[in-house]
């Protein structure tokens, strides 16, 4: 395709914003919600930045709404939103609280009212507290407890949602939350973490059946992956296997049970100094895979990686966040590059050709699965000009090049149906609080105002129409309109 070939999707495509629980709602104490892992990290001192958190948020539990309203008159087709399950079962056990429930009604008639597909995720990382007290995810009662969980929700909801995510990003639960710390538990315990990987996807197994016992079978189920695109930094083989361990770990310990009903022999291999692997259970497996009925895709920037006496040049980044400790058990001896090319505010290098690599790469390990990206976005340094208009080019560049990436992929033979951009609006950037804004609508934090940038209407405009716009004029500041 030629830069002015228009990039235009099918007429079916689901042009879609995502959104999770603690990022956005706030009201963390009303109606019966009681803490989750993440209300406890952020009031933890030293936890994230300015020590902010999701107490009020961008106030959406009150202002849903007005949110969906925006969402329509843009032009979106579809919203990927989470369900907070401290909300819903405070202590991650026994019934519901209706009224927490009653919320998540509201904002799915509210969707549908609009025309806009609701996409449930049933985990975006806020664990009821009472579960971590008691273990936590490297105890395998809790993926039993997600499972309840997944029942009652489906009960409630699965009349009016089809789109059905058990789990965002379990790598990031696991190894952000257990082992590097830097995400809630905040725990540095490698073999922990190894354990709580597996209890994710048992818990993703268990929740499918769940969910199919009480929805109707027109409804798909999937899971959310942070898949990785790992590019070795050279060559030379130290630096190929270096590339492979971390591909395991990012990977293959998701995909093997989740796509081929087994863990790579070779994660067994790496990690045998931290566990036996003990606590996959006999017909564990078989319960973690589940036909799935899509795939979902979170892409943001791709890792580079050699063996750590790699003598190759080159700004390092270890890939470990903000912790001393690593997020790769068992990958001491991989050092982690900083990617060339332009980054964005979170110091991401922009590669769209990483989100084609990782689609191709599904439609080869999962034949036939319908494909989404369940997210993918920038953070942009965005501020309001005097007239109070936002513009954010870098962003929509963002956009257009991750979008004809996805499209091209279309062109190689994927199913990809549809995109979910991260974020509607500016939240809670976890670790990093409120200062890194991903939004296409910009919120002010002083008054909650909410104001669409110039990326929203370009992604409105492509929604609409089915082609993207050019990433220029009449996008840029002087002739934007409202
Ligand atoms: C997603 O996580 C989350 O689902 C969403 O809630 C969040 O707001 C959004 O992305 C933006 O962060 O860590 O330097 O080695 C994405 C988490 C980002 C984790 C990329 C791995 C690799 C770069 N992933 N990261 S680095």
């Amino acid at each position: 395709m030629s830069e002015t070939t228009p990039v235009t999707f099918p007429p079916a495509f689901l042009w879609g914003a995502a959104t999770s629980a603690y990022q956005i709602e706030g009201a963390v104490r009303e109606d019966g919600r009681t803490p989750s892992i993440w209300d406890t990290f952020s009031h933890t001192p030293g936890r994230t930045a300015g020590g902010e958190t999701g107490d009020i948020a961008v106030d959406h539990y009150h202002r849903y709404r007005e949110d969906v309203a925006l969402m329509a008159r843009l032009g979106l087709n579809a919203y990927r939103f989470s369900v907070s399950w401290p909300r819903v079962q405070p202590t991650g056990r026994g019934p519901a609280v209706q009224r927490g429930l009653d919320f998540y009604r509201r904002l799915v008639d509210e969707l549908l009212a609009h025309g806009i597909r609701p996409a449930v995720t049933l985990y975006h990382w806020d664990l009821p507290q009472e579960l971590e007290d008691a273990g936590g995810w490297p105890e395998r009662e809790t993926a039993y407890r997600f499972a309840e969980y997944a029942h009652i929700v489906g009960e409630a909801l699965g009349d009016r949602v089809e789109q059905w995510i058990t789990l965002n990003e379990p790598w990031c639960s696991a190894f952000l939350g257990y082992a590097s710390g830097v995400h809630a538990p905040g725990r540095t315990d490698p073999a922990a973490a190894l354990r709580a990987a597996h209890h994710l996807n048992l818990a993703h197994g268990l929740g499918t059946t769940a969910l199919r016992a009480v929805m109707p079978a027109r409804n798909t189920v999937t899971i959310s992956l942070n898949s990785t695109a790992v590019r070795p930094l050279s060559q030379r083989p130290a630096d190929l296997a270096a590339a492979r361990r971390i591909d395991d770990l990012a990977n293959g310990v998701f995909h093997g049970p989740l796509l081929h009903g087994a863990y790579p022999e070779s994660l067994f291999t790496a990690t045998a100094p931290l566990t036996d692997w003990s606590h996959v259970r006999d017909g564990d497996l078989a319960a973690v895979h589940q036909p799935l009925d899509a795939l979902g895709l979170n892409y943001y920037t791709p890792s580079l990686v050699s063996a750590a006496d790699s003598d190759a040049p080159g700004p390092r980044a270890d890939g470990h966040g903000a912790s001393a400790h690593s997020p790769w058990p068992g990958a001491d001896d991989v050092a982690f590059h900083q990617a060339p090319g332009e980054r964005t505010e979170m110091g991401w290098t922009i590669d769209p050709t990483g989100l084609h690599e990782l689609i191709m790469r599904y439609t080869r390990e999962a034949p036939g699965l319908p494909l989404y990206i369940t997210e993918n976005g920038a953070a942009c340094d965005d501020k309001p000009d005097p007239d109070g208009r936002v513009h954010d080019p870098e962003r929509i560049a963002y956009l257009h090049g991750h979008l004809s990436a996805v499209r091209r992929a279309i062109g190689d033979g994927a199913d990809v149906r549809g995109y979910y951009l991260w974020s509607l609006m500016d939240n809670f950037e976890w670790a990093y609080g409120y200062d890194k804004r991903f939004g296409a609508v910009y919120v002010d934090y002083g008054t909650l105002e909410r104001t669409p940038k110039s990326s929203a209407r370009w992604y409105g405009e492509a929604a609409r129409t089915g082609v993207l716009p050019a990433p220029g004029t009449p996008w840029t500041p002087d002739t934007a309109g409202t």
